[in-house]
């Protein structure tokens, strides 16, 4: 069963998705991710230029040797772009290999290990009320783990929950350069503590709940914000700091009993092995599509699992239903899964280009049953949607220093 060709598509139903699409000679075909939210066209052109010529005749079944090939062949090692354009391969060879065995990814993996995959939805406001109602709505739908953000007091916008952009579904369709937000931690500060309380007291224990920093505080601000929030008993606290010095995570944990989830932007095992290995947190973040597929997620949750850290896959809408339904196949087998991060099927323009895919339901959701991993796409459907640029904002302190993302 030989590679015949390899497409590339890019669409926009609502936001860019870049899908790659590997026939073989037998006639079965696969699908993979390679979506890099706002550097879409750079992975299509690494995937026709550099990545397709050198697969077509190989076998389809060589999913390890076509990912060695990918990574350690090209000298330029990892990368977004490099490991996104590795995702997309890779999971399209996933998906061909369980078609061709008649059997659902999550089993060639080894099988499930659960009877089905908790997710955390997304209550974000303008503020603590709107956001707590927001919760309330997530909970009456079932969900036992909600992510609350609320717009920061006393700033015009903050990312994802306030502005023109109230949602990451949004293309900056409007703006042709990266928007611009402000940040101000001292601000950030004063409402975030207030959120857990009040949502404690609206929710009483039992509820999880999580929250994500968007990387904006130093060490020891992520140090002192995870001691206030202990009385609140997140379930994790993501993306505190930056860990491109991976040692600032001993500052934080020597300060803090509040779990620390970080990796969504990490593209290869390296960039969290010390933070692993040194048990400095407790959920890798990484999502297939940006940090080489399944084959790659899967041995990041093997060496996760040695040092008691959980995955807890990136779970955005600029992740297409591919990487979903690959992610639900990783967490339905992963011994040491925590939880998945879920914020809906997407447009109704989405739904109609990617089909099938997972069943959710009452904030649980599972893998298909189909061979392979289950999810189609509409070529025509796709056509329709036609690309259009788009940038994630840039953050900037009120003096106008330029701040972490
Ligand atoms: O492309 C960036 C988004 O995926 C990111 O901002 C979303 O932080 C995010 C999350 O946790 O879902
Ligand atoms: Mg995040």
């Amino acid at each position: 069963m030989n590679i015949r060709d390899i497409k590339v598509f890019i669409c926009s139903p609502g936001r860019n998705f870049v899908t790659v699409k590997i026939t073989t000679d037998s006639g079965i075909y696969g699908l993979g991710d390679a979506t890099l939210n706002g550097r879409e066209m750079a992975v299509v052109t690494y995937l026709e230029e550099c990545v397709a010529p050198c697969l077509i005749g190989r076998s389809a079944h060589d999913i390890e040797d076509i990912w060695q090939y990918l990574y350690r062949g090209v000298y330029w090692r990892k990368g977004a772009v490099n490991m996104a354009a590795i995702a997309a391969i890779d999971m399209a060879l996933w998906d061909i290999k369980g078609k061709a065995a008649g059997l659902p990814v999550y089993q060639l993996l080894g099988g499930r290990s659960r009877r089905a995959v908790t997710l955390y939805g997304h209550a974000s406001g303008s503020t603590i009320d709107e956001t707590l109602d927001h919760c309330a709505a997530l909970v009456a739908e079932g969900y036992s783990a909600v992510r609350l953000q609320s717009a920061v007091a006393g700033l015009p916008a903050t990312y994802g929950v306030l502005g023109d952009k109230k949602d990451y579904f949004e293309l900056q369709g409007s703006r042709p350069l990266p928007p611009e937000e402000p940040w101000s931690t001292k601000k950030y500060f004063n409402g975030v503590v207030e959120l857990f309380r009040r949502a404690r007291e609206r929710f009483g224990p039992e509820l999880n709940l999580l929250h994500d920093v968007h990387s904006r505080l130093t060490p020891i601000e992520s140090a002192r914000l995870g001691k206030l929030l202990e009385p609140y008993d997140l379930l994790f606290l993501e993306d505190a700091s930056i860990a491109e010095n991976q040692q600032s995570y001993e500052l934080i944990r020597q300060h803090t009993t509040t779990p620390l989830a970080i990796g969504e932007t990490y593209n290869t095992l390296w960039d969290c092995k010390e933070l692993i290995q040194n048990q400095w947190i407790d959920y890798i973040r990484m999502a297939a599509t940006h940090a080489g597929g399944i084959t790659a997620l899967r041995r990041v949750a093997d060496f996760a699992a040695i040092y008691n850290v959980k995955i807890a896959p990136h779970g955005a809408p600029d992740l297409s239903p591919i990487c979903v339904a690959a992610h639900m196949h990783l967490n339905s087998w992963a011994p040491n899964f925590g939880i998945q991060e879920y914020v809906g099927a997407g447009s109704d323009a989405c739904q109609q280009i990617f089909t099938n895919g997972v069943t959710v339901g009452n904030g649980m959701a599972s893998p298909s049953e189909a061979p392979g991993l289950g999810v189609e796409f509409d070529e025509q459907a796709a056509a329709q949607h036609p690309y259009k640029r788009s940038y994630l904002p840039v953050s900037r302190l009120e003096d106008g220093t330029l701040w972490h993302w």
